[in-house]
């Protein structure tokens, strides 16, 4: 762990934070018009027949309401049903929500259990196929009514088709349930609640650099459980790079001599406990090395992996060593990380440096190649790799850029530079993934979030089919100058904007006026971050909005 903050500061119970949400929860009262919307006979309302906006985020596909006011018993009971609702996953995601939705506000069970609305929550979840993989159902059905006075009693019930559809309804699910601070009671503001929900796009990612800046495991899985909150669904772990090299790798024990400090590693254990904890919130790893061009951290414990003293990166192209070393990694990362995608990397490669090395120029001119071609050569030896051991390879977008023709056509194209790139490689057949640098890196801290929200995947592209290649996208937290003092408010709420973007459809998220409906809900969602200890930063500064005059 690391020595200086062994723990992020719990928001919790900090009763300066409970107080500014208070705040905000007071401004979200204020009345606003009303923007329900009817589109392709989906109603999709972000706010209520009191002009009062739905506080769920990120926005489901489909909801109905009514106006009645539901009481949520503390000794909220699970029953499960149908073949997945046995699982493990299924009733510890219920026992996490219910300390999220319980604590620290609600007494415990006090009253007699017929005395609250809804003291049972039902879910039913049809297959026990626990596999979590790219597309894997998200799909659930929501509903929230009953109590005394209506004919279904039992409060509330979840249908879903797999356990990770189950937990994202348990996550809509929790957002409903709000802590009335006049009955203490946890309560269901305009029930009857109908939901059914599923993605808009089946890759909704998070970048965690911890390369740059090393992140404990336990700092990890907080990020982890806030993606959760939110519904991203992939963790694109940046672990090595130039700076350090925190994993073990037992076929090269020598790696991870290229950490900061033997404290600031990972065990084969920690990335197993990460990918655990990671599945039961029904989110993904996706692992990366970035080869050959940030990779200098390899040489600290294998020199002949630099090409010479004067150039450590990128890797040696011309020895059989570095592919081994590579070949040794990946298939030690293969036992650990069960998700179909891997990560090759392949940005900013600086062939320069290969040219003036000796031995590299001459190996090039014996094969009459370019630094070009050796880039291509480098990668696409590495993709093949991977392919064998079962892996679809990811790239930065400067594969494509410099020699799309020779891809690997299984290659999931990873843009990074600008917009324009994902709209060319679906028209030449390539699936890919948006980050956007200009308004999807969290690293950028004057991007304000309404740049995250109106950044559109799937903009330039016009084809249904061409569209189907767009797997999502990704927020990307590159860590160079950013660690566990500040990485959660550095994501947050900020991705958050991102997350409805990849969830909701595209009618409820293409909305003119970000102030009226998105923005309430956001602060309503920060608000709801901190409750749960996520040390969530202001959705905006509102006194830099009117100077002093
Ligand atoms: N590290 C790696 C980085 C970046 C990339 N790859 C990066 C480049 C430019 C900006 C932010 C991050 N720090 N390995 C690019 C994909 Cl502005």
């Amino acid at each position: 762990p690391n020595p200086f903050f062994p723990k992020m500061p719990s928001t919790s119970k900090n009763p300066l934070s409970i107080l500014s949400c208070l705040v905000v929860v007071a401004v979200l009262l204020l009345p606003s018009p009303s923007h329900g919307r009817k589109t392709l006979g989906r109603r999709i309302p972000t706010s209520l027949y009191d002009g009062s906006p739905v506080f769920l985020w990120p926005l489901p596909r489909y909801l109905t309401n009514g106006n009645q006011t539901l009481s949520v018993d503390p000794n909220l009971a699970l029953a499960v049903d149908g073949p997945g609702g046995s699982s493990s996953i299924v009733s510890d995601a219920f026992e996490r929500y219910r300390d999220l939705i319980f604590n620290p506000w609600a007494r415990s069970g006090s009253r007699d259990s017929a005395a609250y609305d809804v003291s049972k929550l039902t879910i039913s979840v049809a297959s026990d196929n626990e596999t979590l993989q790219l597309g894997v159902d998200e799909s659930y059905a929501l509903y929230v009514g009953g109590g005394a006075s209506l004919s279904i009693v039992g409060g509330a019930t979840i249908e879903a088709n797999t356990v990770y559809g189950a937990i994202r309804g348990l996550e809509t699910f929790s957002q409903l349930c709000i802590f009335n601070y006049d009955t203490k009671n946890v309560e269901v503001y305009n029930a009857p609640w109908y939901i059914q929900d599923e993605p808009r796009f089946a890759f909704r990612g998070l970048l965690l650099d911890t390369s740059r800046h090393f992140l404990p495991v336990n700092v990890i899985k907080q990020v982890i459980d806030s993606m959760s909150y939110a519904k991203l669904n992939v963790l694109h772990w940046h672990i090595i790079d130039e700076q350090s090299f925190p994993l073990e790798v037992p076929s090269y024990p020598d790696l991870w001599k290229g950490s900061y400090t033997k404290w600031e590693r990972y065990t084969i254990e920690d990335a197993y406990e990460v990918v655990d904890f990671a599945k039961k919130r029904g989110i993904n790893i996706m692992a990366e090395i970035d080869i050959p061009g940030h990779a200098e951290s390899w040489g600290s414990g294998y020199p002949d992996l630099w090409p010479s003293p004067n150039c450590t990166e990128p890797l040696d192209v011309t020895k059989n060593f570095t592919f081994e070393v590579i070949s040794g990694i990946l298939s030690d990362m293969r036992k650990i990380f069960p998700f179909g995608l891997f990560h090759l990397g392949g940005d900013e490669v600086n062939t320069e440096c290969w040219n003036s090395t000796a031995h590299v120029k001459q190996w090039l001119q014996e094969r009459n190649m370019t630094t070009k071609d050796a880039y291509q050569y480098f990668v696409l030896r590495a993709q093949g790799l991977a392919i064998q051991l079962n892996w679809i390879p990811v790239n930065w977008e400067e594969t494509f850029n410099t020699f799309s023709a020779n891809l690997n056509p299984l290659t999931v194209v990873h843009n990074w530079l600008g917009p324009g790139v994902c709209p060319k490689a679906v028209a030449r057949g390539f699936r890919c993934i948006v980050s956007n640098q200009g308004v999807w890196y969290l690293d950028h801290l004057d991007v304000p979030w309404e740049e995250f929200y109106k950044s559109e995947p799937l903009e330039g592209i016009n084809s249904t089919m061409q569209q189907k290649l767009v797997l999502g996208g990704e927020v990307c937290m590159w860590a160079e100058t950013a660690d566990t003092s500040d990485v959660q408010q550095t994501i947050w709420p900020r991705a958050a904007a991102a997350a409805e973007r990849l969830w909701s459809p595209l009618e409820a998220t293409s909305v003119g006026n970000l102030n009226l409906t998105v923005l309430p809900r956001l602060h309503y969602f920060r608000c709801l971050l901190n409750h749960r200890g996520v040390a969530a930063a202001p959705v905006s500064n509102l006194y830099a909005r009117s100077p002093p005059t």
